[in-house]
Parts: C-alpha cells; sequence; structure tokens
C-alpha cells in the first residue's frame, strides 16, 4: 500500500500539536468538517468534504506547501514569512495572535533602533530580524537558536533578544523590556502557488465557510424588551447593520428588539439602552453570519 497516495482532492497541512492545534480543529470543525484521527495518525480524511489532513510540526508546513506535497496549510505569520516563499496567503484567521519583539535587559538604555548598533541578537526568527535590521541600515549580530531565547541575556550569551510576546510576562520575568515590535502575527491559511481548477473551487468553498464562522465570531445577537414609546431611541442607541427587528410581545404596549452588535460594544451602549427603558436583555454568541 502507498502511504502516500492522495484520496483526496485537497490536503491542509496543520500543526500536530501546539498553540495553534486545538483553534485550527475548532474552526474547521465550525465549518462542517470534522476529522476523526482515534489513533493520533499523522494524516487523516475529513468527513463530508474532499480533504484530507496532514498533522506536521508548524515549521516544517510552509515547505511541504510550497513543495506540494500538501496544498494548503495553516501557520502563524511569524513561521510563514521567516523565508520567502512561493505560496499565497488565502485568509487570515483571527487566532494565534502575537507579535515579534525587540527585547533588551530593564536596565539597558533604549533610544530607538541606533542602540542596537552591534548589539548581538539573539533569536529563532533571523529571517526576519535580519530584513527588519537591513530596512533600518543596522549593524547587530544575529544569533540563531532554537528555544528559551528570553535567557539568552541573563547568561551573557546576547545583549538583545527578537522573540514572539503575547502577555508580555514571559519577557518580565527574565527582567527584559520590550522596545520594538518588528511584526504583527496570527494564524492564516495560505496555499501553494499552483492550484487545479478543481483544488481552486475547494478553496474558495472553505474560504467561504471560514469567512462565515470568523465574522460570526465578532459579533453577537442582542435581543431586549421595550416599550413600543421608546423603539426610536433604542433604535437610535444600537449600532447594528440595519435597523433592527421589531416585533410585538403578548403583552401590550411592548416589543422585543433584535440586533446584530460587536462583541466590544455592549458594555458601551447596556446603561444608554437601560436609561432608554429596554428591559430582559440577552446577548448570545453567533455561529454563523453570510452578510
Ligand atoms: O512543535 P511545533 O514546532 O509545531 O510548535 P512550536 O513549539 O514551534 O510552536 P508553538 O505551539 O509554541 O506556537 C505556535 C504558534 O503560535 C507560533 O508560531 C505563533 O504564531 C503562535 N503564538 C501565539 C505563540 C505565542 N502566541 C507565544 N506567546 N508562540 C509562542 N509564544 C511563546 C513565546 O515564544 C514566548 O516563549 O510564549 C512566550 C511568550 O508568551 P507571553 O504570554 O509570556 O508573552
Ligand atoms: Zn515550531
Amino acid at each position: 500500500m502507498n502511504e502516500n497516495k492522495r484520496t483526496t482532492t485537497l490536503r491542509l497541512a496543520v500543526q500536530k500539536s501546539g498553540r495553534l492545534s486545538d483553534a485550527s480543529m475548532d474552526l474547521l470543525a465550525a465549518c462542517g468538517i470534522k476529522v476523526s484521527r482515534p489513533d493520533r495518525k499523522l494524516r487523516a480524511v475529513a468527513d463530508h468534504f474532499d480533504m484530507e489532513l496532514l498533522f506536521l510540526r508548524d515549521d516544517d508546513i510552509p515547505g511541504y506547501v510550497e513543495d506540494g506535497v500538501a496544498d494548503l496549510g495553516i501557520v502563524g505569520e511569524n513561521v510563514l514569512f521567516e523565508r520567502e516563499r512561493d505560496i499565497q496567503v488565502v485568509h487570515r484567521l483571527g487566532f494565534g495572535k502575537c507579535r515579534l519583539s525587540i527585547a533588551v535587559p530593564r536596565d539597558m538604555p533604549y533610544d530607538g533602533p541606533e542602540s542596537l548598533v552591534d548589539a548581538d541578537i539573539a533569536t529563532s526568527y533571523p529571517g526576519l530580524l535580519g530584513r527588519w535590521l537591513d530596512e533600518r541600515s543596522i549593524g547587530a549580530s544575529i544569533h540563531e537558536i532554537s528555544g528559551s531565547v528570553e535567557i539568552a541575556p541573563g547568561i551573557g550569551l546576547a545583549t538583545a533578544i527578537c522573540d514572539l510576546v503575547s502577555s508580555g510576562s514571559t519577557l518580565i520575568s527574565n527582567g527584559l523590556k520590550e522596545v520594538e515590535v518588528i511584526m504583527r502575527s496570527e494564524a492564516v491559511l495560505f496555499s501553494k502557488s499552483a492550484l487545479t481548477d478543481k483544488q481552486q473551487e475547494l478553496v474558495a468553498a472553505l474560504t467561504f465557510r471560514m469567512k462565515s464562522v470568523l465574522t460570526a465570531r465578532k459579533y453577537r445577537y442582542i435581543l431586549m424588551n421595550v416599550p413600543n414609546q421608546a423603539i426610536d431611541q433604542v433604535a437610535a442607541i444600537l449600532p447594528g447593520m440595519k435597523a433592527p427587528t421589531v416585533m410585538p410581545l403578548a403583552e401590550e404596549g411592548w416589543s422585543s428588539v433584535h440586533s446584530v452588535i460587536t462583541d466590544d460594544q455592549f458594555w458601551d451602549i447596556i446603561d444608554q439602552l437601560k436609561a432608554a427603558g429596554a428591559e430582559g436583555m440577552l446577548v448570545t454568541p453567533i455561529e454563523k453570519m453570510v452578510l
């Protein structure tokens, strides 16, 4: 049996285990693409979608897609753009958000990129850092190390580091301060440059599903009871996409008002809605949204 023989039109490579794994599989599941992988095999065929998945280390995924072993991949932009590659970004996925930053010891004076001239910078991202330094004509040496970058200044291996940051607590606990953001990154769906017509059709179908799930994640559905005389005032407060839906309640003089708001808008408008007379407010997540 040839293990490498394809049985599906598309092959998508995702991270085997790590920060992007669960979010990648959750997104596919929300798109109606379920994958059973009982024995943690390195490949699995999706149910109800003409695609199989390869489970790989994230660093290997861009190369496999560029070489055509897989047609699509999901990795962070930090991994994807570390080297220049013949691939195309299909869609940004909104998870795995972080930044690639330069950090220096807390007590080191820092007055901008010029302060890095002649510095030794430890990083796992020599490509991205090298390009950033070149663009600013900063002569510094880059020490490529594969892990535990944050301890390099403390043990005398480097004067500065360039590493991924999300909350910033790793930097703080190692006595470092963030001084430059080199890139902001999130997980992306990307593909090899030459897809067949049939593959392009399937990628379009997959992207359509992903968009409807990702858009929905940004919004909330809001319902409330409003005295009829306050409907215009409430409608003016609601920042929804279109005019809200208004339906009469069984109780005379009251209506149920429905609208869609972004996740962060609710706390800004709740007091105004209450003051206008709205009661019994419900805010729920939306699963899919097609605009
Ligand atoms: O085994 P494999 O090679 O597949 O995985 P990996 O160990 O290389 O990667 P993994 O699973 O750690 O991360 C996968 C991707 O998640 C990264 O390439 C980023 O795109 C994204 N991501 C998002 C992060 C972080 N946030 C993050 N905080 N990757 C790593 N970190 C690390 C960072 O390197 C540092 O050590 O977390 C620490 C900093 O976190 P804070 O919160 O203390 O600032
Ligand atoms: Zn990795």
